[in-house]
């Protein structure tokens, strides 16, 4: 265990803050993980947990202080849905609690910064298929311009400043410990606990509408081995692509009836059908693969059977 590592969870209540706590514990020890959140989160019993809002600067330093905090994962924000409907308090979110982070990174109160990036980056003209890791990005939600000009920031505060700032471009995440809130691809969590409570779901995206996705537990891994890699590895210091799988709510509702026969899906298309449109259908992460070694593990059967599997046992289906 690398016990000079002192982490600081900001935002740790939400679907990547949980399971990345989690597993955070395993490898430094609940006492040198701290979760932060806005509200009490009663899935992080096991941490200690401090009630913070990043927009709160002096808090902020104070909590860092407190806890002699070397590393910052900064996950508070506000999803593509979510951020449509409250646009200026998204990009306050969004772009001054980055700012917050990466200053005390710059002023070397703390040492690394982990800060999550999306394929929300990319827009309307970028290539959809295997789309590259340096490419047209014209993003056209308040959600992906704000993830656009941080991963521009994280670059400018690394290579003017010095901040060691690792970033990843998740795609649609997907786990049974925790729900996501807010975004367009969160169909492909509700899809399983609907499916299993109700044999039915209404999606909210075309049936034929391919985005690329990960299991949660596979996002988890890529993000601490990015930070326990070498600096020297690190080419990029804007955001790294990441891929798993790709699929539709077509092809999931398939797989899901391989399980429960009965299930069934239909569609009632929503806003977050053009965020989706907008969005690359598969990703290549060449980069990530090469420069820190990443390789996925579920593909598609594999994280239907978990899911399946494990949403069964947790509510005693
Ligand atoms: C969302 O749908 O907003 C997120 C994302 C792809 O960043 N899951």
């Amino acid at each position: 265990m690398d016990t000079d590592t002192k982490i600081l969870v900001i935002g740790a209540g939400g679907q990547i803050g949980i399971e990345l706590c989690e597993a955070l514990n395993k490898i430094y020890g609940n006492e040198n993980v701290i979760a932060s959140d806005i509200k009490e989160i009663p899935a992080l019993s096991e941490n200690t947990f401090e009630l913070l809002d990043v927009l709160d600067k002096d808090k902020l330093l104070s909590v860092i202080q407190k806890h002699r905090i070397t590393d910052v994962y900064l996950l508070a924000a506000l999803l593509s849905a979510t951020a449509e409907k409250n646009a200026s308090f998204a990009w306050r979110l969004n772009m001054d609690g980055l700012f917050n982070v990466l200053e005390l990174a710059k002023e070397k109160i703390i040492q690394k910064v982990f800060w999550p990036s999306s394929i929300a980056v990319f827009g309307p003209s970028t290539p959809k298929q295997n789309t590259p890791q340096h490419t047209i990005m014209d993003p056209n939600t308040v959600y992906g311009i704000s993830k656009l000009a941080g991963e521009r920031w994280c670059e400018w505060y690394a290579l003017k400043h010095n901040v060691d700032v690792r970033s990843i471009r998740y795609p649609g995440l997907i786990g049974w410990k925790s729900q996501p809130g807010g975004g367009t691809t969160d169909y492909a969590v509700h899809i399983f606990y609907e499916a299993i409570e109700k044999k039915h779901y209404t999606c909210f995206l075309k049936k034929d509408t391919m985005l690329p996705m990960m299991h949660i537990e596979d996002a988890v891994r890529a993000t601490i081995e990015l930070m326990q890699a070498p600096a020297e590895k690190i080419s990029i210091r804007s955001s790294y692509n990441l891929a798993a799988i790709s699929f539709t709510p077509d092809q999931l509702a398939q797989k899901i009836k391989q399980y429960i026969p009965e299930f069934k899906i239909d569609y009632q298309i929503d806003f977050r059908q053009s965020i989706a449109d907008s969005w690359p259908q598969s990703i290549d992460d060449s980069y990530a693969r090469k420069d820190w070694g990443w390789k996925h593990h579920y593909d598609l059967d594999k994280l239907v059977e978990n899911m399946i599997v494990n949403i069964q046992k947790k509510i005693g289906k």
